[in-house]
């Protein structure tokens, strides 16, 4: 076996499912159906620890290393897939580049809140027009003495509603293209800092998605999150670690898909016995297993080099569009087990499905996850 999870990673996995059948299935159907954000949820993963697991213990949190954090996301994405990018983006997109590039200042400012729930997180990159373009930021950040101007507008941010600490991205420079962008945290309640309402979505319902506003905004020029003019290496980075934990939560959504079919299939009697006995339903059975299981292990392999401080970059991005794909083909599978119910609200395939679609498109494409793989093999 490639990867022998060691008795801490089990426990992690135990202790979290647990936890998510608890606290976060009991309401993941309403959560969807009424889009709801699950607010409660909130302060009992900060007592879990679960908002913390990627940020050290001296400022709050677990320091979990890379492969226990994603099997999290994969448990939690298993219950609620809202719930599993809810904590995804709180902790691969807020926490770790202000682990990674933060002074000591701003950690201490900025990660025990985030690890203890009082605060969450988000990252602002993504503009009307710069989404695959990440390089194009139109977002401007103008010094003033000791502060930075911020103004322009960032869309399709998770969390957005409710964080109080945003990671975002503006051209604080002249230089062209990447080289111009600077990182910069920014508080909730910064005057000229608005988040309008979120976006009516397919899936991940419960997710708070919102636009941003910078009109005017003023932030510390201590604000400014690692070097001016090198923000969009914050931003990749961040993402090659971010996309690790889309892929499990891609993983995660698939799982729970999949152990619905396997009931339904026992249970459903047609011709006089289960569908179960029919081999029309035991081969996509058999496919959905290999197709999971192939996805979980590029996460861990992208984790587990992460963890041993390895580059990650293409296989995070291998395990993201890997995922992206098998999460639609899954949950698409497990539809057709359950026949014309699968298609009505009575059973969860129908949320499954809709979930699953975002995996090939949030924290980049499918096809920007080609172009990070092929450029690795052509350069
Ligand atoms: N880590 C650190 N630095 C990186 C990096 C990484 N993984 N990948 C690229 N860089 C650096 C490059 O080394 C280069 O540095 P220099 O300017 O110092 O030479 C710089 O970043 C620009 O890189 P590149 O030339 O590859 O930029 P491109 O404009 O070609 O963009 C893609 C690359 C398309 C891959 C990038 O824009 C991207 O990932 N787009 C998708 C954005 C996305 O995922 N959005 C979702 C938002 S979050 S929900």
């Amino acid at each position: 076996m490639p990867f022998q999870l060691s008795d801490e990673q089990q426990l992690t996995q135990s202790s979290v499912r647990e936890f998510a059948e608890a606290e976060v299935l009991p309401i993941a159907v309403e959560v969807d159906r009424n889009h709801r954000f699950p607010e409660e949820t909130v302060p009992k993963l900060g007592e879990m620890g679960l908002l913390g697991m990627l940020i050290p213990e001296e400022y709050g949190g677990s320091g979990m290393d890379p492969l226990s954090y994603n099997i999290a996301i994969e448990e939690l994405s298993r219950c609620c897939a809202t719930t599993g990018v809810l904590v995804e983006a709180h902790s691969s997109l807020c926490s770790w580049p202000i682990v990674h590039y933060g002074t000591e200042e701003q950690k201490r400012k900025y990660l025990p809140d985030l690890a203890s729930g009082a605060k969450l997180g988000a990252f602002g990159l993504t503009e009307p027009n710069a989404g695959s373009d990440a390089g194009g930021t139109q977002t401007t950040a103008v010094r003033d003495g000791d502060e930075f101007i911020l103004n322009g507008q960032k869309v399709f941010i998770t969390n957005g509603g409710y964080a109080g600490t945003f990671v975002v991205f503006a051209r604080s420079t002249d230089a062209p293209g990447t080289r111009g962008v600077s990182a910069f945290i920014v508080e909730r309640d910064t005057p000229g800092f608005t988040v309008a309402p979120p976006e009516d979505k397919l899936g991940i319902c419960g997710s708070s998605t919102t636009p941003l506003f910078f009109d005017n905004a003023r932030i510390p020029a201590a604000n400014l999150l690692g070097e001016e003019g090198k923000g969009f290496h914050v931003a990749m980075a961040t993402l090659d670690g971010g996309r690790t934990g889309i892929a499990a939560q891609g993983v995660g959504i698939a799982q729970a898909a999949f152990e619905e079919a396997v009931k339904y299939a026992k249970e459903r009697v047609q011709f006089g016995a289960p569908i179960a006995k029919l081999q029309a339903i035991q081969w996509m059975i058999a496919d959905m297993a290999t197709d999971i299981e192939a996805g979980r292990l590029l996460v861990y392999q992208a984790a587990d080099l992460e963890g041993r401080g390895e580059p990650h970059g293409n296989a995070s991005a291998m395990a993201k569009l890997y995922c992206g794909q098998m999460a639609t083909r899954v949950t698409n599978e497990a539809i057709q087990v359950h026949g014309g119910v699968g298609y009505t609200a009575a059973y969860s395939a129908e949320r499954h499905y809709r979930d699953a679609r975002i995996i090939g498109i949030y924290e980049g494409t499918n096809e920007i996850q080609r172009l990070v793989i092929s450029r690795n093999y052509l350069k």
